[in-house]
Formats: C-alpha cells, sequence, structure tokens
C-alpha cells in the first residue's frame, strides 16, 4: 500500500482553506493509502507561540482532523514533538544535503519574515523545509497532500531525497505533491491576491472552522467583490472565483451550476447563499467537534506517538548506519 503523510501547524485556529487546501484530501486518501497525518508543533514555534495556547490548539487541531473525517482506526495521527527523531533527521539533512543555495530560494521565509527583516526572524523559521523534508522521508511517504503554498517545500524534499540517495545510496523515497485542484490556493476574504492565512492580520480575511453563523454571515457580507453585479465564475473577477470556488467546494456543485442558479441575481443573494452553504458545512462540524473530549484525544495521539515513534526510529537506524555512525 502506498504512504501518505501531511501535517498543520498549531498555530491556530484552522480556516477553511487548510480544509479545503489539504485536510479534504486526506480524507478521501485514507483509504486507499498507509497515512500518517501529523500536527506539526516543532513548525509552529518557528514564529513565537504563548505555551498555554500552542497546547490547546494541538489538542484542538487534534479534534479538528476527526471531526472532519480522519479515522484514527484508520490513519496514524499524532504530534511531531512526541517523535524525537524529526528533529534528528532535520539536523542530519541540514548538515550533509541542504544548502544554503536553495534554502535562500524559499518564498515562505521572505514572505514571512518579510515584515521585520530576516535579521530578526528565528533560524528555525529558515530551515523549516528541512524539518518539513524530514517529516515527509522518514515515513518512506510516497503522495504529500498540500495546498499550493507547500509545492516549494515538496520540491526541496524531492531535491534533499535524491542527492542523498547519491551520496549515501538509496535510502529515501522521493515523494510525489497531490493537489486539490480548485481548492489549492483558497484567498483571502478581504483580498484575492493572498491566500487565506491564520497569521492574516484582519479576521476578515478567513473563515476559521469555529466562527458561528453570525460571524460567517458578517464576514461574507464585507468579503470583496469585483466590478460588475453579475455571478460570473473567471479569471477577470479573482475576488467573486474565489467565492464560488467555495461555494462549489462545499456543496460539491459545479461552478456552472452554481452561475446558472444565479443569473439575474446579484451579489446579495449569492452571498446569501454562500452563507448557507458554509453554514451548513460548519454546524455539524462543530457539533462533533464539541463531542470529542480532551482525554479521547490524549488517548489517539499517545498511540499515534508509539506507532509513528517506531517507524520513524527504524529509518533513522538506516540513515545513521549510511552516514558512518556507529549504531
Ligand atoms: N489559503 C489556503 N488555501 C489552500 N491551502 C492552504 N493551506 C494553508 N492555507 C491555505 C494548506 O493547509 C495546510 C496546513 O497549513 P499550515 O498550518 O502548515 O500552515 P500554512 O501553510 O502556513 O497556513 P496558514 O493557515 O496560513 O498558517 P500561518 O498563518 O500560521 O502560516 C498546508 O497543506 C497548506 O498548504
Amino acid at each position: 500500500m502506498k504512504k501518505t503523510f501531511s501535517g498543520v501547524q498549531p498555530s491556530g485556529e484552522l480556516h477553511l482553506g487548510n480544509y479545503l487546501g489539504a485536510i479534504k484530501n486526506w480524507v478521501s486518501m485514507q483509504d486507499e493509502y498507509d497515512a500518517t497525518f501529523c500536527i506539526v508543533d516543532l513548525h509552529a514555534i518557528t514564529v513565537s507561540q504563548n505555551p498555554e495556547e500552542l497546547r490547546r490548539h494541538i489538542l484542538d487541531v487534534t479534534k479538528a482532523y476527526i471531526a472532519l473525517g480522519i479515522d484514527p482506526d484508520k490513519s496514524n495521527i499524532f504530534v511531531q514533538s512526541d517523535v524525537s527523531a524529526h528533529a534528528e533527521l532535520c539536523w542530519l539533512l541540514n548538515c550533509t544535503v541542504a544548502r544554503m543555495g536553495d534554502m535562500e530560494k524559499m518564498t515562505q521565509f521572505k514572505d514571512k519574515s518579510g515584515k521585520d527583516g530576516s535579521e530578526r526572524a528565528s533560524v528555525g523559521l529558515f530551515d523549516y523545509p528541512v524539518l518539513m523534508a524530514a517529516d515527509i522521508l522518514l515515513y518512506d511517504t510516497d503522495v504529500v497532500p498540500v495546498g499550493e503554498d507547500q509545492v516549494q517545500h515538496v520540491e526541496l524534499t524531492r531535491t534533499l531525497a535524491r542527492r542523498f540517495n547519491k551520496i549515501f545510496g538509496d535510502t529515501f523515497i522521493v515523494p510525489d505533491v497531490k493537489l486539490n485542484k480548485e481548492g489549492k490556493r483558497v484567498m483571502g476574504l478581504d483580498d484575492p491576491t493572498k491566500k487565506m492565512s491564520k497569521s492574516a492580520t484582519s479576521e476578515y480575511n478567513y473563515i476559521t472552522l469555529m466562527d458561528s453563523a453570525d460571524i460567517v454571515s458578517k464576514k461574507i457580507r464585507k468579503a470583496v467583490t469585483d466590478s460588475g453585479s453579475e455571478i460570473v465564475y473567471s479569471d477577470d473577477k479573482p475576488a467573486l472565483k474565489n467565492l464560488i470556488n467555495i461555494y462549489s467546494l462545499l456543496s460539491n456543485k459545479s461552478t456552472d451550476d452554481i452561475e446558472n442558479d444565479y443569473v439575474g441575481k446579484g451579489y446579495g443573494d449569492f452571498k446569501d447563499g454562500l452563507t448557507d452553504v458554509i453554514v451548513n458545512f460548519l454546524t455539524p462540524f462543530q457539533e462533533k467537534i464539541n463531542s470529542i473530549s480532551d482525554d479521547k484525544v490524549k488517548e489517539v495521539l499517545n498511540e499515534g506517538a508509539q506507532k509513528a515513534g517506531k517507524q520513524a526510529e527504524q529509518k533513522m537506524q538506516e540513515v545513521k548506519e549510511k552516514i558512518g555512525f556507529v549504531v
């Protein structure tokens, strides 16, 4: 059976972009693949986190995975910091195959360190892509389902795997990336040129999976639209195209059908319809997440860490032998 691995940072409330770009794919892949889904807290601390909030977010992201349809009986769910091999392999890749030239091309570091300048950014933020490569390579991953913003990091993973295999002999699987065609880049509701993001400065950028019906309605009413009044799916209308994509992905209606439903109607009707579609998706999800206890989550994570730990340990033995450590 082929293997898949992916993760989300517990850096805040999950939003529709995280679901439509990544987790929706995971749910449909878990029957076909030997699946591992991680809560990547080592990645989250590449920017400053409040310890109490981080602890809460780790539990909440795990609950969200389960409430969105990741079944712990089918997929392994665990927290990255519970398996020390992630940090260890990251260091080994840092020293053996990751080059400054590769790292300086990474756009996420430029985007995330951009505001305050790279002088104040953590070294961890710069090294984030190598840690992600370690996550993926530890589990002999064949396919990595992510949103478009992470494609560059999977490309780097492929480069590092190939380079390591060339120097030390076949060790790592070179993984493929899997994107959800329409959901791969859900844009901000306040700015259709930038992706929806947990760390956006305005809450009108995103819809979190825990937003109430009133908040969804308020955010959709404020969402920017394009000139004109017709509901058409077109590259010339990036704001509307993004809203129609969200509508389509959550309702399973084609974009053509959505256009047809709103012929002769304006943005007001469309936004009311979109609000209903989002609330109809979020309400059962929120009921489910509220029914999952912290104890249940801790049980899932303990089991997950043990299983992942064993797999990772095996891979580390192989890597250490290849590098020349006495094992
Ligand atoms: N807007 C998006 N559209 C589609 N996919 C997205 N993803 C994130 N934003 C979008 C995908 O969600 C997965 C988990 O992302 P992450 O938590 O690791 O962090 P991120 O990519 O940096 O996303 P955020 O939510 O914007 O977090 P912050 O603001 O903390 O950086 C990934 O597969 C990602 O591609």
